[in-house]
């Protein structure tokens, strides 16, 4: 079976930022049918939308997988359920969130899955890590993602350090 090229974004807000996002990355990587490939700095980033809540604590990785979207979709719901089940606190902020932002070359329109992710152009959490690991990242059918840095410059997103080597 052909491997495929996608992205996930991972976020944290609550608790211990950085175990979470470790977890999420061991249970992902974990599963037989994906391999991670790269894995962006950890970067503190502001909330963005309307509730009012903790910084988050943000990365994105680039997986190879065998997994269709739809069973990509159902390993990150594990990953947050699994997390969730044990840390949060029912309607309280987010111990961990993990989005399929580009699946291949894929465009996907489904109730329960969009594809690329059609809030991640507005995203400097999403964009600077994507870009951090793949510089050409492109969506499909459209140009390189570089240029929509420009349009989230305001949004304040710091890079604190790195998973593999625990120096954050
Ligand atoms: N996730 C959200 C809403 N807002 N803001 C940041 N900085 N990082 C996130 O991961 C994030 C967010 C809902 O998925
Ligand atoms: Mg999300």
């Amino acid at each position: 079976m052909t491997m495929v090229v996608a992205y996930l974004s991972l976020g944290s807000n609550m608790g211990d930022r950085l175990a979470r996002l470790r977890e999420a990355v061991d249970m992902i990587e974990e599963s037989h049918s994906v391999r991670l490939k790269r894995l962006s700095s950890v970067y503190e980033t502001e909330p963005i939308g309307n509730v009012e809540q903790a910084d988050f604590y943000n990365i994105v990785i680039e997986i190879e997988t065998k997994l269709s979207p739809k069973e990509l979709l159902c390993l990150a719901h594990e990953v947050e359920i699994s997390l969730k089940r044990k840390r949060e606190v029912p309607w309280g902020p987010r111990t961990i969130d993990v989005d399929i932002l580009l699946y291949d070359e894929l465009t996907i329109d489904e109730d329960d899955l969009k594809v690329p992710h059609p809030e991640m152009l507005n995203r400097a959490f999403v964009l600077i890590p994507l870009v951090e690991i793949e510089p050409d990242a492109a969506l499909p059918g459209d140009g390189p993602i570089r240029p929509y840095l420009d349009k989230v410059a305001g949004q304040r997103v710091k890079k604190i350090g790195s998973l593999n080597s625990g120096a954050v």
